[in-house]
């Protein structure tokens, strides 16, 4: 009898059964930390396929993902910034085979993380299994010059336009999970972005669409895009456009042009 608890108090994940699992990633030019993002999603509890969308990368990113064990795949245009159209086609693939099924769950991670560690698919999976919400979200410390867009133009469009979103620590978040069923929802909506506004789009369409969204905690965010920028913030000025776009076109959308939050101007 003893032994029959203890064997269930060392299993810290406490799972009936495990659920199938595919962690997508989008990738631009990520020679440099492909290979461990990859290598480090399948080291999940939840032994996870990976699929990679690549975007025609110039530097090995392709050849690195492929070896590393994932299905690789070059996005259907070679367009940039193309990140919605990157996540739409891996939605495409992996819920018409490796997780077609409703029940599977889907997670999708950056490829450009210095510190990621299997810990943070196991927590955004937990979440969706434990704590029954419908899509989880990564959140974390970061460095106090990065995510710029975040706290100059997400947040603060969010909190005039949908209110009920001002709470959300990174609705831009690129680590997100959730089952089939769901991401089958939200592509199969006609006005999804294709480019840097696709992470603001999925939170206000999960959010408008009745979903119930929970922000998992995954420590300190390191990634080497913040490197690029950290000495010339203009080098977002493509982002914050798309995402600024994509917040108005949302809110026209849903008749939250009234500014029912009025700001003192
Ligand atoms: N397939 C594909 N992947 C992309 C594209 N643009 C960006 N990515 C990938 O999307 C992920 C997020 O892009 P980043 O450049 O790191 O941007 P971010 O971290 O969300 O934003 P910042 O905090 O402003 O740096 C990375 O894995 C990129 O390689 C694209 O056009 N196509
Ligand atoms: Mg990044």
């Amino acid at each position: 009898m003893s032994i029959h608890l203890n064997n269930i108090h060392s299993n810290e994940h406490n799972m009936k059964s495990k659920p199938k699992v595919v962690v997508i990633f989008a990738a631009k030019n990520e020679e440099n930390t492909i290979r461990d993002s990859v290598v480090t999603a399948k080291r999940s509890y939840y032994e996870p396929a990976v699929i990679v969308i690549d975007a025609y990368s110039t530097d090995r990113t392709s050849e690195l993902a492929r070896n590393s064990g994932a299905a690789t795949i070059q996005q259907s245009k070679q367009m940039f910034p193309g990140k919605g159209l990157a996540m739409k086609e891996g939605l495409n693939e992996a819920t018409t085979k490796s997780a077609a099924d409703d029940d599977d769950i889907i997670v999708f991670l950056d490829a450009d993380i210095g510190n990621l560690t299997s810990a943070w698919v196991d927590k955004l999976v937990e979440a969706i299994i434990n704590d029954n919400c419908d899509m989880s979200r990564g959140f974390y410390t970061r460095h106090a010059r990065d995510a710029a867009v975040t706290k100059l133009i997400a947040r603060p469009m969010l909190h005039i336009f949908f209110p009920e979103l001002s709470h959300f620590e990174q609705p831009l978040s690129g680590e997100v999970c959730a089952r089939t069923r769901v991401w089958r929802k939200l592509i199969e909506k006609d006005d999804i972005p294709e480019g840097w506004g696709i992470d603001v789009w999925f939170l206000i369409e999960a959010v408008m669409s009745g979903y119930n969204i929970k922000e998992v905690f995954l420590g300190e965010k390191k990634h080497t895009s913040f490197e690029d920028y950290k000495e010339d913030v203009s080098k977002l000025s493509k982002m914050a456009e798309q995402v600024e776009f994509t917040i108005i076109r949302e809110a026209i959308k849903y008749e939250r042009t009234e500014l029912q939050s009025k700001v003192a101007v």
